[in-house]
């Protein structure tokens, strides 16, 4: 057995990341739009205000996809593009916007993915609290509501969160991400809270109002790999638990909460008197029922089994092989990662992210070769060939990302995209691992 017949070959991007027109048509601002504008929260100093102006490129955008033969796009609403203030008034000129850009996906079959949430809270919301306001769940109860009514007869796929993990862990715990804060313990596990809250709330909304919706979470993961047949249970072990290091980026701490209602013992032990009140009904909401985990795998660690039978972290070996943005390349992750969830959660897996980041720039011949990526790719969808054999529910891959884009605190110096944007020109030019993608998917990847 192989990748099945209708597996979804995609492409994933972000709001913030790529469409540019951060003020216009009556957008309201985001925390990223704030925090980009901040001297020195960017590496570049750069932000997001044009990025790769998919807002007014977006035909250009999909028939580039089309004729790469790309199935599926996911893409995220900015929140503050339809509800300026995060809640209330509705700003038609967004909602024109992402219908247009539905329609046109439709127009050449390529079906959408929608992601609610990726990172950009309404500035207006954030000055009201954010995260920390109990309020917040029913905002996003709201915007859930209208993007559900607007667009539920021809999406009908859903992500509610992207990597809840990063962008509280690198938000609000180390400062890094918009909006820029480190709080102690008690606030983060508030947050979490509400964001798991505020997910059961979408859930439902978008159940109630969209026929034959696929609802899934997308969690950032770093999977443990198992360096021999002796070192698996260690690793599984190590990987769902969130002992070490800090519960916020666990994978197991948001999973085990929405999927079995119930956080994990260790945190709970852990971090008791911290936790906000939690009620049954609270894990009802938070367990509402969904159809699909997606998960983002770019990296991750080799482990062996220590003489206490616990995971111990090997480091890769001095020269081993990273991306631009420093991270190590490791092919099987995505081998274990999806093994051990599907284990675990017995739900259908998206890759919802998976790419490389590489300093690709236009050779003489006026065109972007990109070797690196394109044996990047190779390696990782292997390995995930060889899960989809083994027996783990696998329905799709979404390749981060369509186009070089704006990379958070990273700014513009790191290039993730199989397009490749000249961004003073805005200009696009497929790169090889585009084209090579291309035959993949035409191949249903048999030819891998
Ligand atoms: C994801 N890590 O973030 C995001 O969903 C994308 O918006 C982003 O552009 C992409 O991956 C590339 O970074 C991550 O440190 C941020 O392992 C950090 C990590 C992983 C993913």
């Amino acid at each position: 057995m192989s990748f099945r017949k209708d597996f979804i070959w995609g492409a994933a991007t972000a709001a913030y990341q790529i469409e540019g027109a951060f003020d216009e048509d009556g957008k309201g601002r985001s925390i990223w739009d704030e925090f980009t504008h901040i001297e020195g929260k960017i590496s570049d100093n750069s932000t997001g205000d044009i990025a790769c102006d998919h807002y007014h490129r977006y035909k250009e955008d999909v028939r580039l996809m089309a004729e790469l033969g790309i199935k599926a796009y996911r893409f995220s609403i900015s929140w503050s593009r339809i509800l300026p203030n995060g809640t209330g008034e509705v700003n038609q000129k967004g909602i024109d916007f992402y219908n247009d850009l539905i329609n046109e996906l439709l127009k050449y079959g390529i079906e959408p993915y929608v992601t609610l949430y990726h990172w950009d809270l309404p500035y207006a919301l954030h000055l009201k609290g954010g995260w920390l306001n109990d309020d917040i769940t029913d905002c996003f109860e709201q915007y859930t509501t209208i993007v559900a009514e607007n667009f539920g007869d021809r999406v009908k796929n859903f992500i509610t969160f992207n990597e809840p993990q990063v962008f509280t862990g690198c938000g609000y715990f180390e400062g890094c991400h918009a909006p820029g804060y480190k709080l102690a313990d008690k606030e983060l596990l508030h947050i979490c809270h509400n964001i798991l809250k505020a997910h059961g709330k979408a859930v439902r909304a978008l159940r109630r109002i969209v026929s034959d919706v696929k609802i899934g979470f997308t969690s950032a993961s770093s999977p443990l790999v198992p360096v021999s047949d002796n070192d698996v249970d260690a690793a599984r072990n190590a990987f769902f638990s969130s002992g070490k290091g800090h519960f916020i980026f666990s994978e197991a701490f948001w999973h085990d909460a929405v999927i079995f209602g119930k956080y994990p013992d260790d945190v709970l032990n852990a971090y008791g008197d911290d936790f906000p009140k939690i009620t049954e009904k609270d894990m009802q909401l938070i367990s509402e029922p969904i159809d699909f985990i997606g998960l983002n795998i770019y990296t991750g660690s080799y482990v062996k089994t220590n003489k206490d039978g616990f995971a111990e972290r090997i480091r890769c070996s001095p020269g081993h092989p990273r991306t631009a943005i420093g991270w190590d390349i490791i092919p099987e992750t995505l081998y274990w990662g999806t093994k051990f969830y599907y284990d675990r959660y017995r739900l259908p897996i998206y890759i919802t992210e998976n790419g490389m980041s590489a300093h690709d720039c236009i050779s003489l011949d006026g065109k972007v070769h990109d070797p690196n990526r394109i044996d990047y790719l190779d390696r990782y969808l292997l390995e995930l060939k060889k899960s989809v054999e083994d027996g783990a529910d696998i329905a799709g891959y979404f390749q981060w990302s369509l186009l070089d884009n704006f990379e958070w605190a990273k700014g513009y110096s790191e290039r993730f995209g199989m397009i490749y944007v000249d961004y003073p020109t805005q200009n696009r030019i497929v790169k090889d691992s585009g084209y090579w993608y291309k035959t993949v998917i035409e191949n249903n990847g048999e030819n891998l």
